[in-house]
């Protein structure tokens, strides 16, 4: 589906899911393209999830079963994460907590430990990266900023320098190490440098690009799916856009704020924007103000409900369709099981109605049906037959072990890397045009007084985003509610059960207390992705996460 919001003068750009990573990737690495098949990780003798939470959000359909095959064959599986996810029960032999957004603070403490015990692979280093020396020169305290000991990053990270220092050494000394991090930790202020930091400790212990290893770009997963046609989308002529966090902006603001045009009209297409954009309100604000609204979705969603016209589109289950995976080398077919419901069109169709209408159907459609661009594509294609590959539902690649920069590693002189010296630059002189530090550097957001609380909005296991929200069996399978340590609890006089007001500077909600030590004290847990129901007074009563959160972006990357 077309995600997103393009205007006539702007379009909006990024995502509000790996702005930062995508970001810093080709500074650091050259591409965006640096994973590894789930497959490699049978090579791998230690697994650290750094922020990333397998069990739930899956991330490829075989991620999950190699990682418990890898542990099955007693390879140790670390979770760095603010609370006991899922993973840490189903895959983890050890739960490392850590703040939200503190993650950068936590890596330069795992190098400091890697540096001071002679853990680092430095003939690697130098062979594959430019830089290094002046992070390090940073990590020792060289280089005016104070050390960055694990005591020093227990403070900010609020992470045991014990744990810091046992796991540093683990990792150091267990060849290969697979580093996958979680798209949560470049998902916060600084996340462009955890991004960094990450790759930076796969260069240091010699795992980038090794059969086992991975270049720790939260990017992980991603390499090239099998070939298979695609529709050629001429190139859309406008220049001029804005970050997708600041669309609300963009139309509460218009021109007088400095934005490229006035928009006038909103068309939603296969997204939940008004909920799963940060700041609900101020969303909702910028939907009351445009003339007109339109969406095309199958479940009135809080979106839906602030358009003008819905047009009711088929689910997956309704159509057939050629499904890309986000790294891997396969080819999904998903097959229609039932036919559309009364009114319900494929989106494809919809469009075409519209194009008719307006007088450039054949332009559209080029004269092809759905099933005819299908086996279109499929004709352009590595897939030897479609009714084959509609029979069985997938088509393999024949390279299931592939590993990200592996030719880079084993010849760096005929595969250097797209960055200006060739290889991984720790250090970016590029980058320093941008107002950034060269060198990965800590920038964490302090709480207050007032807002003392660090919140972190998780993807639920029985949700993707807001879908299914509305289905009973799943909400009574994973509860909506505030995840909160019996200290924190116990210092404001809640108990389990006990309906909570929980509000940021952007609103407040009002949803019962999940009392658990599965979270570091000073953090609270909301999964992201319900949807609101708002009382007279403004407040929320059904844990919407966005009511909570702001449009304050994490710089550079406007993510
Ligand atoms: N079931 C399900 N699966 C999904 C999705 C879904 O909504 N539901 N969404 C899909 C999509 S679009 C995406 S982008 C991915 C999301 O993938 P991720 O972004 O990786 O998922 P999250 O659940 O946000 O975070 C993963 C874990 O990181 C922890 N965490 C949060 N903040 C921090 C932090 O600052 N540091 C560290 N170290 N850990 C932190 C969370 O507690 C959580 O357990 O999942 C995909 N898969
Ligand atoms: N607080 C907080 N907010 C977040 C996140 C977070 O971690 N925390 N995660 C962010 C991330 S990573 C992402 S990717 C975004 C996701 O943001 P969205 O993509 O807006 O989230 P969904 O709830 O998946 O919305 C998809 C909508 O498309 C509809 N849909 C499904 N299939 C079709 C179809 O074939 N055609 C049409 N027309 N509609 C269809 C669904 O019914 C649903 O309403 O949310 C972001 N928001
Ligand atoms: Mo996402």
């Amino acid at each position: 589906s077309v995600n997103g919001l393009v205007g006539s003068e702007m379009c909006i750009r990024d995502s509000y899911s790996t702005a930062a990573a995508s970001f810093a990737s080709p500074f650091v690495l050259g591409t965006s393209l640096a994973g590894i098949d789930a497959g490699t990780l049978q090579f791998s003798n230690l697994i650290i999830l750094w922020g990333a939470n397998i069990s739930d959000t899956r991330m490829g359909c075989e991620t999950e079963a190699r990682i418990r095959e890898a542990r099955a064959r007693g390879v140790d599986v670390i979770v760095i994460d603010p609370r006991r996810s899922a993973s840490v029960a189903r895959l983890g032999t050890q739960w490392i907590p850590v703040r939200p957004g503190t993650d950068t603070a936590l890596m330069m403490a795992v190098l400091y430990v890697l540096l001071d015990e002679k853990l680092v692979n430095t003939a690697f280093v130098q062979e594959y990266s430019v830089g290094f020396d002046e992070l390090e020169r940073h990590v020792l305290g060289l280089a005016g900023a104070e050390a960055r000991t694990p005591r020093w990053a227990e403070e900010v990270c609020g992470t045991p320098a014990e744990a810091i220092a046992q796991v540093a050494r683990q990792y150091g000394r267990t060849h290969p190490t697979a580093l996958i991090p979680g798209l949560s930790i470049q998902r916060t202020i600084g996340g462009e440098e955890a991004s960094r930091m990450a790759v930076a400790l796969q260069v240091a212990t010699g795992n980038l690009g090794i059969p086992g290893g991975s270049s720790g770009s939260p990017l992980w997963n991603k390499l090239p799916h099998p070939r298979m046609g695609e529709i050629s989308v001429p190139s859309n002529p406008v220049r001029s856009s804005v970050p997708v966090y600041s669309w609300p902006d963009a139309i509460l603001e218009g021109k007088r704020g400095g934005y490229p045009s006035d928009i006038k009209a909103i068309y939603n297409v296969g997204g939940n924007y008004l909920i799963q954009g940060s700041d609900i309100h101020k969303n909702t604000r910028a939907f009351d103000q445009v003339e007109f609204a339109v969406c095309h979705d199958y479940v009135l969603t809080p979106t839906a409900q602030h358009c003008d016209i819905v047009l009711p589109t088929t689910t997956f289950l309704e159509r057939d369709d050629i499904i890309f995976p986000d790294g891997g080398n396969y080819l999904l077919f998903s097959n229609q099981v039932v036919p559309p419901l009364p009114e319900a069109k494929n989106d494809y169709d919809i469009f075409g109605e519209l194009a008719a209408r307006l007088g450039f159907l054949s332009d559209y459609s080029e004269g092809k049906s759905a099933e005819e661009w299908l086996k279109s594509f499929v004709a352009n294609s590595e897939v030897p037959d479609y009714e084959e590959f509609r029979r069985t539902g997938i088509h393999v690649g024949a390279d299931q072990l592939r590993v990200g920069l592996s030719d880079f590693v084993a010849d760096p002189q005929s595969y250097a890397l797209n960055t200006p010296s060739g290889r991984v630059e720790i250090s970016l002189a590029a980058y320093a045009e941008t107002g950034f530090s060269p060198i990965p550097e800590c920038r964490i957001l302090e709480t207050t007084d007032r807002y003392p609380l660090r919140l972190v909005t998780p993807h639920p296991k029985f949700r993707i985003h807001s879908q299914y929200d509305n289905i009973p069996w799943f909400k009574e399978r994973e509860r909506q509610a505030l995840w909160i340590h019996p200290h924190d609890a116990a210092e404001r006089g809640i108990e389990n059960e006990q309906k909570v007001c929980v509000a940021s500077p952007e609103g407040t909600t009002r949803i019962i207390a999940y009392v658990t030590e599965d979270i570091l004290p000073g953090v609270v847990c909301l999964l992201e992705g319900a949807w609101p129901s708002f009382e007279p007074d403004g407040a929320d009563t059904a844990g919407a996460a966005n009511v909570l959160t702001s449009t304050v972006p994490t710089l550079p990357s406007h993510g």
